[in-house]
């Protein structure tokens, strides 16, 4: 029988979503970050997706300078993946977007595949009291925002990046970014193996159901035959189950507390290292092996880490 494939664990380790007030375990200064990703790293994680800090205030922060110090300590104590966001801002346009992967040229990044109305302005009615001023007004804010990825922004972002070899994490929030995929790959944009992030559970985007995850698996299936990778991301409480049953589908999982803040129902997180065990014994105990950075590089035809600017 063929040995089943290793499972990739990505973790994310603090976002653009979750603001400080809602776990003091969410890491927004450089050493914080530096950190949480490390612990990651040795917990089981071969890919780190980061967005970057104002370490004072814990704002989302595209500015290349918010990642460089935290991007060296991470190259100088793992040998994980480095995969740099160019979704961290909803209101950003796709050049300061992509500025952080252009500056430092990482192994992978992330490419939003449409857009949509990402919100989580639900979350601003569950706190009275914020840790700083900014928060309340940036998740209340989320209602009226349209994550913007136009067919010209991808292309551009592309573009911009296709010198830089980068290995794209497309971030597929709904089945028709599948589709929006399959056009811009027919127009030549985007080299197999692809590697799909099925992002679940975001409202604007699919729900965080099995059947749905079938149903994005098996247009996959249609649209690029075996020339993609597949991982799953699910925000909230559904992040380690549907996780999973991704890992047990034969797809790449994706954890870290950007995505959600709890271990259990109900139980915030301690850290991203945390998430990461616990889905890691889970898929082992399942009968899966996980794989090391350098198998992960193997699976996604990644450049290698010698080829990054940082
Ligand atoms: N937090 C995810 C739902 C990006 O960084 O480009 C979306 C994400 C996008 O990870
Ligand atoms: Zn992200």
């Amino acid at each position: 029988m063929a040995r089943k494939p290793k499972t990739i664990i990505t973790c994310a380790v603090t976002g653009a979503i979750h603001t400080p007030t809602m776990s003091d375990a969410l890491p927004y200064t450089y050493d914080q970050i530096a950190e949480q990703a490390i612990a990651a790293a040795e917990a089981g994680a071969a890919i780190l997706h980061l967005h970057a800090r104002n370490p004072e205030t814990g704002m989302p922060s595209i500015d290349p300078d918010d990642f460089a110090p935290f991007l060296r300590r991470i190259k100088q104590s793992t040998d994980a993946v480095v995969n740099i966001s160019t979704g961290g801002s909803l209101t950003a346009t796709i050049q300061q977007r992509i500025a952080p992967a252009k500056t430092f040229s990482p192994e992978m990044c992330s490419m939003n595949m449409g857009s949509l109305n990402f919100s989580f302005h639900g979350l601003a009615g569950r706190y009275s009291e914020w840790k700083f001023d900014w928060e309340r007004d940036y998740v209340a804010g989320s209602e009226g925002n349209i994550f913007r990825n136009t067919f010209k922004d991808i292309k551009e972002a592309a573009e911009t990046l296709a010198p830089d070899r980068i290995k794209f994490e497309h971030e597929i929030y709904d089945v028709g970014h599948l589709y929006n995929l399959r056009a811009m790959m027919d127009q030549g944009h985007f080299a197999a193996p692809i590697f799909l992030q099925f992002v679940m559970g975001i409202l604007g985007g699919i729900g965080a159901d099995v059947e749905n995850l079938v149903f994005l698996k098996r247009t996959a299936d249609k649209l690029f035959g075996d020339q993609y990778r597949w991982s799953v991301l699910a925000a909230g409480a559904a992040q380690i189950p549907l996780a999973v049953t991704a890992s047990q589908m034969g797809g790449h999982v994706r954890v870290g507390l950007e995505d959600s803040l709890f271990i259990s129902r109900g139980e915030l997180a301690t850290s991203n290292a945390q998430q990461v065990a616990k889905v890691r014994r889970i898929i082992e105990d399942l009968g899966n092996a996980v794989a090391t950075p350098d198998e992960a590089r193997a699976i996604l035809a990644l450049k290698g880490g010698d080829q990054v600017r940082f």
